[in-house]
């Protein structure tokens, strides 16, 4: 990512405790050709977080946290909330005309915006509720957003908007329903700011302006459960995180709660690295290119952290379908570099 803008409304945007529609406004301000299109995607996301903090907030009151009974394209079970939260993130962000075309981890196809609203200038990609199986048992979920420009002229977008590496994206960011409510995101040349919602007024304050993510991590976040099903190199990375063989000389604190935003985010703030190589139930990777990897790499390059396959930078990687899977290593610069370190079979003796 670019070097950050350093205007006095970029330091007006930081400010603590700002509303996170007094931050959009400022940062507006330091682009002088801006629109106000992306400003109000990024309200019209804000909003469709706030809709689903509430809902996912009330699963275990209501029966609402039941399963469908339906399979997504994944192959996974659909839950209620999930096709909730995907409805909401589409109705909330195709009215306002920035969208010309949007993808989502619960459409097997792009999702068109519906008549009678405009096409706008950006194509968005997003997961609605990242790790929804832990819904049941109150652990921390997320939703996962991506914007791009769009590449065709105008009218409906095309599936080509969608399929951009990473390193084009214009900004990214997720929501977070844990113990508080965070939207955090990154902006091309902005850097990355966290909100966190303030139930009593209703509104995400910045609480997290300008994050960077600590360049040496203490903590490492796998599914170990898939040993097995991982090849020798991750065997061995693995191994090296949880004894003294690694960049750090000691042995790294293990930590998986099975969201992919609340294990990169905890690894985020505290530094560390999450991995998900690929397995043989998953030879391509679990995880998605497009609404997982792409923009959490994004956002994670954005505060000084590193994202790859082990052998590509995530950003550099061009989707060539829609719901593309790729292995992940993503969070703190000393770690990440460790892994591509052994991808280039620059495997330290004492570690084999
Ligand atoms: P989801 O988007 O359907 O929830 O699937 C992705 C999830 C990630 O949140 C999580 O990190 C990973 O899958 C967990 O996979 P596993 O159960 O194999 O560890
Ligand atoms: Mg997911």
């Amino acid at each position: 990512m670019a070097a950050q803008i350093g205007s006095e409304m970029h330091e007006r945007a930081s400010q603590i405790g700002l509303t996170f529609a007094e931050h959009i406004a400022y940062l507006e301000r330091a682009f002088p050709d801006a629109t106000g299109e992306f400003s109000a995607l990024m309200q019209e996301i804000m909003v469709a977080g706030k809709i689903i903090s509430g809902k996912v907030r009330r699963a275990g009151l209501v029966l609402e946290m039941g399963r469908t009974g339906r399979v997504n394209v994944q192959g996974e079970e659909v839950q209620y909330l999930d096709e909730f939260s995907n409805e909401t993130l589409v109705r909330m962000t195709t009215p306002g005309g920035q969208l010309c075309i949007l993808a989502s981890e619960e459409s097997a196809e792009p999702i068109e915006v519906p008549p009678p609203y405009a096409h706008g200038r950006y194509a968005m990609a997003f997961d609605p509720l990242d790790g929804s199986s832990n819904i049941e048992v109150n652990v921390a979920t997320g939703t996962i957003f991506s914007v791009h420009r769009r590449r065709s002229v105008d009218g409906p977008g095309t599936l080509q908007d969608l399929l951009q590496p990473g390193r084009d994206l214009v900004a990214a960011g997720y929501l977070i329903y844990g113990s508080s409510t965070m939207l955090v995101y990154a902006a091309r040349q902005c850097g990355v700011f966290g909100f966190t919602l303030d139930p009593s007024i209703g509104e995400f304050l910045l609480s997290h302006p300008n994050l960077r993510i600590p360049e040496n991590g203490g903590i490492y976040s796998v599914n170990e459960g898939h040993t097995d099903e991982w090849d020798d190199r991750d065997r061995g990375i693995v191994r090296a995180f949880r004894s003294r063989a690694n960049p750090s000389g000691r042995a790294l604190n293990a930590r998986y709660v099975g969201s992919l935003v609340t294990d990169f985010h905890r690894n985020l703030l505290q530094g560390g690295i999450y991995l998900y190589p690929a397995t043989a139930s998953h030879p391509d990777g679990k995880l998605r290119l497009l609404y997982e990897a792409a923009p959490l790499g994004f956002l994670c390059e954005a505060a000084g952290g590193l994202a790859t396959t082990g052998t590509t930078r995530i950003a550099e990687v061009t989707p060539e379908v829609l719901h593309q899977r790729v292995p992940l290593f993503i969070g703190s610069r000393r770690e990440v570099a460790f892994v591509e370190s052994v991808y280039q079979n620059e495997w330290p003796e004492s570690s084999t």
